[in-house]
């Protein structure tokens, strides 16, 4: 591409990148190597996005590690070599420094600043963008690369900030190790974090309390070393393992059985619910092809699940209370264990169901239900996040004509494949609502996204335009369309962060996009390559 016209400008940056994550990293390795001058901004300390901020006991990815992994260097893929099926936290940050090291992009970044306001200057056709140290940059693109689960939510309850012991948040997690020995733990969470820390909270703790309002679906991960054996066949099978990844509804090369559920018995569905099971994981919401569509299929799923269940719970009651009611299986992601249900077997742990015995307050010394009142050592914060929007709505980001971007959302949402958004020029947001982002494997989607904002400015600046915006009609088509593929599955009916039903306030629209990985991409690479349909250039 041609950088003169870039080069030739008055704004400190042509691009500017926020987030460190997987997205933001790729964005800014490839900036840098298509001859822009990009600049990062990251309010951790280091990269890693989520890997970073995310560090409780058992964090760990539930996508094959093989899989959650860039694609886009076969000398990264070869050098890179993982330890397990399922990574852990701290080996998912080691790789993720490796990779900012490896293509020198910590240069690019300031790190410990924070993004707080940016704002699009209609005459200079440039944004400007505000950190948290004082300081104002401009750039011709602004990449908001923020994490669609970066922004953490702690409920409101009454009391809450009187407790005097330890508080702890899975999304925030502190450095240093926290020890449980002998301690009265409160877990308040059952969502993939909670799932994940509890088993290694109760290894140490004396007490566990856990506070449980929707009951979810998690099946076990089935997590093993990757042995020498292992990695080599991991790695000659790789090349065919990231083309059918490309190709697939969710990033990954696993595909649903071939056989219509319809065309078999009830021995032959059990052995496909029972190899899909032995697969691990999420990867059970998708044994059968339109199981998250059709109900029968839904629930044959789900009585499946329950008999694992009965083989994992000895208690009854603790069983009924754990058991999924309310959602379709899959509709909410279902987490991946190593030994959670289990762990409700040792008398040490407790579960209270929030839906029969409520939280009224918390007091310096603990947890009041309206049962009683527990007292505890620490409380931990398994809670979520505001998904999808809560890292850019928190940002004063004002474009044409001084429009706020949280006042534009405040009914949901509206953008042209995630990426683009009327009213703010030049302007990329990453892995946000609009996208398949959090149904697929996020490294694959983050190189997507990342490339196709480079693509947009390589574009514009090749062409001449100083700007990109998606049309207002096309956004709407494209956010209506997110929302019907949505409703026509099992999904569009269920209560969850994909549907902002997990914050109070929080504007009911169906955040990510539904319509599978490959469908997107194959829409992204047609925009693209018919000259940035539904954009306008100028
Ligand atoms: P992030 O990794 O969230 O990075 C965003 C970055 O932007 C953060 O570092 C944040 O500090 C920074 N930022 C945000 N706002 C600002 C601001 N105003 N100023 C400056 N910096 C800012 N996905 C999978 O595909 N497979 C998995 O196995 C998987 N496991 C997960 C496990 C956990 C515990 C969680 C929480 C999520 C998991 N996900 C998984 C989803 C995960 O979020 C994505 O895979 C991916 O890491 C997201 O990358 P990202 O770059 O889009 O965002
Ligand atoms: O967050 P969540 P998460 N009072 O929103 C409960 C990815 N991830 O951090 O379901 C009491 O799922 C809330 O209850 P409810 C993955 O995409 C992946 O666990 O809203 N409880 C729920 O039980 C995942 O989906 C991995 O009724 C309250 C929990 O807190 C996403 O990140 C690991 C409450 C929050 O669950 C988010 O997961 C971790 C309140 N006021 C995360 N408010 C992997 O395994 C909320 N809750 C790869």
């Amino acid at each position: 591409m041609s950088t003169r016209a870039v080069e030739e400008n008055a704004f400190d940056h042509d691009v500017i990148v926020v987030g460190a994550g997987f997205a933001g990293l790729y964005t800014v390795i490839h900036a840098a190597r298509r001859g822009l001058r990009v600049h990062g901004i990251e309010a951790a300390p280091g990269v890693g996005g989520t890997w970073f901020w995310n560090r409780y006991p058992g964090a760990r990815c539930d996508v094959e590690s093989i899989d959650y992994s860039y694609s886009f260097d076969p000398e990264l893929e070869r050098e890179w070599r993982w330890s397990e099926r399922y990574a852990t936290q701290p080996e998912i940050l080691r790789y993720l420094e490796h990779v900012a090291d490896r293509f020198e992009a910590r240069t690019h970044y300031s790190f410990n600043t924070r993004v707080t306001g940016a704002s699009w200057d209609e005459t200079a056709q440039c944004w400007h963008v505000d950190t948290d140290d004082g300081r104002r940059a401009t750039a011709a693109w602004l990449v908001m690369a923020t994490g669609p689960l970066s922004t953490p939510i702690v409920p409101e309850i009454t009391g809450r900030d009187s407790f005097a012991g330890q508080i702890l948040q899975t999304s925030a997690w502190p450095s240093e190790p926290v020890d449980f020995t002998g301690k009265r733990v409160a877990v308040i969470g059952t969502g993939a974090s909670g799932i994940q820390v509890i088993p290694l909270i109760a290894e140490d703790a004396a007490e566990v309390v856990v506070y449980q309002r929707t009951a979810n679906y998690s099946v076990p991960a089935f997590n093993f070393d990757l042995d020498d054996a292992e990695w080599a066949t991991q790695q000659t099978g790789l090349a065919r393992r990231r083309e059918l990844s490309w190709k697939s509804p969710a990033g990954s090369p696993w595909s649903s059985h071939l056989e219509p559920f319809a065309d078999l018995d009830d021995e032959a569905r059990e052995a496909v619910f029972n190899e899909a099971w032995q697969r691990g994981g999420v990867l059970f919401a998708k044994a059968f092809r339109g199981q998250t569509i059709e109900r029968e299929i839904n629930d044959a799923a789900r009585d499946f699940f329950e008999r694992k269940l009965a083989e994992r719970i000895a208690n009854d009651t603790t069983r009924s209370a754990l058991t999924p009611v309310g959602h379709a299986l899959g509709t909410k992601r279902i987490c991946t264990d190593s030994g959670y249900y289990e762990t409700y077997n040792l008398p040490h742990v407790h579960l209270v169901s929030l839906r029969t015995e409520p939280i009224t307050e918390m007091t310096p010394a603990g947890i009041t239900t309206t049962a009683g009142a527990r007292e505890f050592d620490i409380i931990v914060y398994a809670t979520g996040f505001d998904a999808m929007t809560g890292a850019l709505t928190s940002i004063e980001i004002r474009g044409r004509d001084g429009r706020l971007l949280r006042d534009e959302w405040a009914d949901g949402p509206i953008t042209l494949l995630g990426v683009g958004l009327p009213g703010f020029p030049n302007l990329c947001v990453l892995n946000g609502p609009g996208t398949p982002s959090v149904f697929a494997n996020m490294a694959l989607t983050s190189e997507q996204q990342g490339r196709f904002a480079l693509e947009l400015i390589d574009y514009c600046t090749n062409a001449g335009y100083s700007s990109a915006e998606a049309r207002a009609d096309a956004a709407e088509a494209w956010t209506q369309h997110t929302q019907d593929v949505a409703h026509a599955t099992l999904f569009g009916s269920s209560d969850s962060w994909y549907t902002g039903a997990n914050l109070p306030g929080k504007a009911r629209a169906f955040l990510p996009y539904a319509g599978g990985f490959d469908q997107f991409c194959a829409r992204a690479e047609a925009v693209i390559d018919n000259g940035f349909t539904g954009f306008v250039l100028s």
